[in-house]
C-alpha cells in the first residue's frame, strides 16, 4: 500500500482533469478521479492517460479513475468541482438548482468516506456551496474552503500587471468578499513589490481593472461557451499544497465566518492562513471605510443566495 497523501478529486471535468495533472505534476500525491457512475469510463480514460503522461513528463503518482466513493477512503485532500458551470448569459447563483443536489450527494459521500480530509470546494455558487458542504458534513471550520479569492486575486493581478507593464510576479494583491460581481478588490492591500499600486496606475484605469475583475470569469464564459478551468485549477492547487506541505501561505479563502469582519454564519472571503492544521488562522485586517461598504454589500449578496440554500428542502 502507497504510504503517499492521497486526492479525492470529486468531478472529472475540465477543471477536475487541471487539478489531476498539476497534482500529479507536483507530486502531491496519489490521485482519485471521481465522477458519477455515467462518466465513471469518462475518469478511468482521463486517469489513464494522465498516468501514461506520467512517463513522459516524469512523475510519481498513482492515478485511478471511478464512481465508487470506497476508492476515495481516507483521502486526505478532496477538491470538489461536481457541478455544471455557467453558459453564456448565466450567473453564479442561476446554478443552485442544479447544483445544490449535487453538493448534498457529494457532502454524504465525504461525510462516510473521507471524514478527515480538508475539503476545498469549488463549485458555483461558490459561497453557498461551501456552506451546505460544512453544514452536511459536520466538518469544522478548519477543514472547509472554498476557492474563489486565489482565482479572483489573479485576474486582478494579471490586468494591473499588463497596465502598469511590469512582472506579474511583483504584483501581489487581495481580492476579498463573495465570489460575484460585487466582489472586493483590496486596493490598500495591493502593491507592485511594495510600491502602492495607486502610485503607478491611474485612478480611471485602476477603476476599469476593478470592474473586469469583478466580471472576470463572465468574460472567459462569454468567449469559450463554458467557464474557465486552468486557473481555478491552479488556485485550488495552491491552497492544497499550503495545507499538505504546512507552508502557513496567506490566501484569500471562502471561510465560515463566526463574527469575524461583524459577520456570522456565513461564507465568504477573507484573508486566512492555511497550513497543516487547515485554517490555521481568519486575518482581520484593516480595511478602508470604502472596502468595509463594498464588503458589506458583497456579504448581501452571499447571504441572499446562502438563505436560498438553507431553506432548500432535501429531496
Ligand atoms: P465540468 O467540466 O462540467 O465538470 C463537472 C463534472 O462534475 C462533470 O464531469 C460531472 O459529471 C461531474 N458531476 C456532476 N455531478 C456529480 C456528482 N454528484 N459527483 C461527482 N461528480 C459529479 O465543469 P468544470 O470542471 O468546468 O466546473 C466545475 C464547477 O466549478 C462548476 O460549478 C463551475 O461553475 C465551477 N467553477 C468555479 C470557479 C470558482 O472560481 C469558484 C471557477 C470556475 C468554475
Amino acid at each position: 500500500m502507497s504510504t503517499r497523501k492521497k486526492i479525492a478529486l470529486i468531478g472529472a471535468g475540465n477543471i477536475g482533469g487541471e487539478l489531476a495533472a498539476l497534482c500529479a505534476r507536483k507530486e502531491l500525491g496519489d490521485i482519485v478521479l471521481f465522477d458519477i457512475p455515467a462518466k465513471a469510463d469518462f475518469a478511468k480514460g482521463k486517469a489513464l492517460d494522465l498516468e501514461q503522461n506520467s512517463s513522459v513528463i516524469g512523475y510519481d503518482a498513482k492515478i485511478t479513475g471511478t464512481s465508487d466513493w470506497k476508492d476515495c477512503a481516507g483521502a486526505d485532500v478532496v477538491i470538489i468541482t461536481a457541478g455544471i458551470p455557467r453558459k453564456p448569459g448565466q450567473s453564479r447563483d442561476d446554478l443552485v438548482a442544479t447544483n445544490l443536489p449535487i453538493i448534498r450527494s457529494v457532502a454524504a459521500g465525504v461525510k462516510e468516506h473521507c471524514p478527515d480530509a480538508f475539503v476545498i470546494v469549488i463549485s458555483n455558487p461558490l459561497d453557498a456551496m461551501v456552506y451546505e458542504l460544512k453544514r452536511a458534513t459536520g466538518l469544522p471550520r478548519e477543514r472547509v474552503v472554498g476557492m474563489a479569492g486565489v482565482l479572483d486575486s489573479a485576474r486582478f493581478q494579471l490586468f494591473l500587471a499588463r497596465e502598469a507593464n511590469v512582472s506579474i510576479k511583483d504584483v501581489r494583491a487581495m481580492v476579498l468578499g463573495g465570489h460575484g460581481d460585487d466582489m472586493v478588490p483590496v486596493l490598500s492591500a495591493t502593491t507592485i513589490n511594495g510600491v502602492a499600486v495607486t502610485e503607478l496606475v491611474a485612478r480611471e484605469k485602476l477603476d476599469a481593472i476593478i470592474a473586469r475583475t469583478r466580471t472576470g470569469g463572465g468574460e472567459i464564459v462569454k468567449l469559450m461557451g463554458t467557464s474557465a478551468y486552468y486557473a481555478p485549477a491552479s488556485a485550488a492547487v495552491a491552497m492544497a499544497e499550503a495545507f499538505l506541505l504546512d507552508q502557513k501561505r496567506l490566501l484569500p479563502s471562502a471561510v465560515y465566518l463566526d463574527g469575524e469582519y461583524g459577520y456570522k454564519d456565513l461564507f465568504m472571503g477573507v484573508p486566512v492562513i492555511i497550513g497543516g492544521r487547515g485554517v490555521e488562522k481568519i486575518l482581520e485586517i484593516k480595511l478602508t471605510d470604502d472596502e468595509k461598504a463594498m464588503l458589506a454589500k458583497s456579504a448581501k449578496s452571499v447571504q441572499g443566495i446562502t438563505d436560498v440554500v438553507k431553506a432548500t428542502p432535501a429531496t
